[in-house]
């Protein structure tokens, strides 16, 4: 028996050829990017990316410093610690076959709730040109409906009193601007990675308005100093799982601790608005533009939104995975006749882009079986995703007086979701931060369907649209009636 390869930069040599790893020396990577939110998205497509740059070109000066603000982030640090920042991405593709690449580009993690000095230091520090960001739809701190900061949230208002000490993302960008601008450095750029509308702007505005209570005078210097460029980023990365972690040692002899799996779709849009420099990630495979808001919609509202539709049906029917969904033919067409009826007219002039062609490419990506992408991760945290994902297309379309029927089955399933019973009789998590209310309402709907939209922070106003409320009662009647495929098929029948 051959003993398996403990993955570490020593050990690097080891590694079979089969897998790519690292050419350049790691050594000399210099870190001029601060990534916050070190998860399996951002392992695989930034760092990626940011990898296959440095094999590419040679160029050194764009190594990434992961910081972990979270005790949730302890594990991913403890991990990556272990194995001087490297992992493995397994590249999933339709056929079955797998490439492993072990990537090289994280070469520092800071644990701020450890180090939080170290962390604002690492920030503020003339070499960090990007402080880039995966802290999901919800991190941003915004309410539904004003998209004014929640300064209510316990966190950031028990730091307000004693900034100094930051928690918060907010809290740690205000304390490193306010260094970089006490010790006369230049700017810095805040690249959002995560699925929002507008992420840049959306990012600006809850640091912006968060700097402007804590330190007014700062305001000034952000604005001159600091862009938040817009950015849509593509790539279905499950959560790994022990199978994942078991077929790399059988496979390649590789102990990896947390290992990512992923799809062979890779997609980043990002306008071309840095405050100092940027790696050349257009030499693998990125797209800089003027406007990313038409790529952004278009993920959001068919991908994305797409997720959500195949996720909530299948978690009710009782499905695990995405594919098992996406390849039940009730399902697709229900989605696919979404996405043709309802959020296809709302997309406007994409620019060259072949919308029936990303369509098609897209049911095939949510077919990948190798994937085995969870039904849960897509479910969890949806009163972050329904508003972007759905609602967005939601209010566009009834503000032209427009049919929503579809979107609101789906809004209508992800009440009966919360039941948190599937078809097949197994109870499952309901993982939301409104987890509570979602509960509490979806049961009140029984007798009184509307109380589902009650939640203010997640309808905003939808609740007194005739149009919305009429086609979502109607929904969940049928839905709390009859089994989920069979309404499903009723709506499909109606096209
Ligand atoms: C998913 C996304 O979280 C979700 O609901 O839709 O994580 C999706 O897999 C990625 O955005 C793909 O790029």
């Amino acid at each position: 028996m051959t003993t398996s390869i403990k993955l570490r930069q020593e050990n690097l040599s080891l590694i079979p050829d089969s897998v790519n790893k690292p050419s350049y020396n790691r050594d000399e990577v210099k870190t001029s990017i601060v990534h916050i939110g070190v998860g399996n998205f951002h392992r695989s497509h930034e760092a990626f990316l940011t990898h296959r740059l440095m094999e590419e070109t040679g160029d050194l000066n764009y190594g990434i410093c992961g910081i972990g603000l979270l005790d949730h982030d302890r594990r991913i640090y403890n991990a990556l610690n272990l194995q001087d920042g490297l992992y493995t991405l397994v590249i999933k593709e339709m056929d079955g076959t797998r490439t492993a690449h072990v990537v090289g580009s994280i070469v520092e993690f800071i644990l701020a709730p450890d180090n939080p000095v170290g962390a604002v230091e690492k920030m503020a520090s003339p070499d960090t040109k990007i402080i880039s960001m995966t802290i999901t739809e919800g991190g941003y701190n915004l309410l539904e409906g004003t998209g004014d900061f929640d300064f209510t949230n316990p966190v950031v208002s028990e730091e307000m009193m004693n900034p100094q000490n930051p928690k918060s993302v907010f809290g740690y960008l205000a304390q490193s601007f306010k260094l970089r601008k006490e010790r006369g450095l230049g700017g810095v750029t805040i690249q959002s990675c995560d699925n929002i509308q507008n992420n840049g702007n959306v990012a600006r505005k809850a640091i912006t308005s968060y700097i402007a209570r804590v330190y007014p005078d700062l305001i000034e210097w952000v604005e001159e100093n600091v862009t938040f460029p817009n950015s849509m980023v593509d790539r279905i990365t499950p959560v790994t799982v022990e199978d994942d972690i078991t077929r790399l040692a059988e496979e390649y002899n590789i102990e990896d601790q947390w290992p990512v799996v992923c799809e062979p779709f890779i997609q980043w849009v990002v306008e071309d608005h840095y405050a100092v420099s940027r790696p050349a990630w257009e030499k693998v495979g990125a797209n800089f533009v003027e406007d990313v808001k038409p790529y952004e919609n278009m993920k959001l509202r068919l991908l994305n939104a797409g997720h959500s539709v195949l996720g909530l049906l299948g978690a009710i029917h009782g499905y695990d995975t995405i594919d098992q969904s996406a390849d039940d033919e009730v399902f697709s067409s229900f989605l696919r006749s979404y996405m043709d009826n309802e959020v296809s007219p709302t997309l406007g002039d994409l620019k060259g882009i072949n919308l029936e062609e990303y369509k098609e490419k897209l049911l095939s990506r949510f077919r990948n079986k190798n994937i085995r992408d969870q039904i849960a991760r897509i479910c969890l945290q949806s009163s972050a995703k329904i508003p972007i994902f759905i609602l967005s297309t939601v209010n566009e379309r009834l503000a032209k007086g427009e049919s929503i029927d579809r979107a609101a089955f789906t809004v209508a399933a992800w009440c009966k979701y919360n039941d948190g019973v599937d078809e097949k009789g197994r109870t499952y998590k309901i993982d939301d931060a409104l987890s509570n209310e979602l509960v509490r309402v979806a049961a009140i709907s029984h007798n009184d369907p509307t109380a589902f939209l009650s939640i203010k922070s997640v309808f905003g106003g939808l609740a007194n649209n005739d149009l919305f409320v009429k086609s979502f009662v109607r929904a969940l009647e049928m839905i709390r009636q009859f089994p989920i495929k069979e309404c499903v098929k009723k709506m499909i029948e109606r096209d």
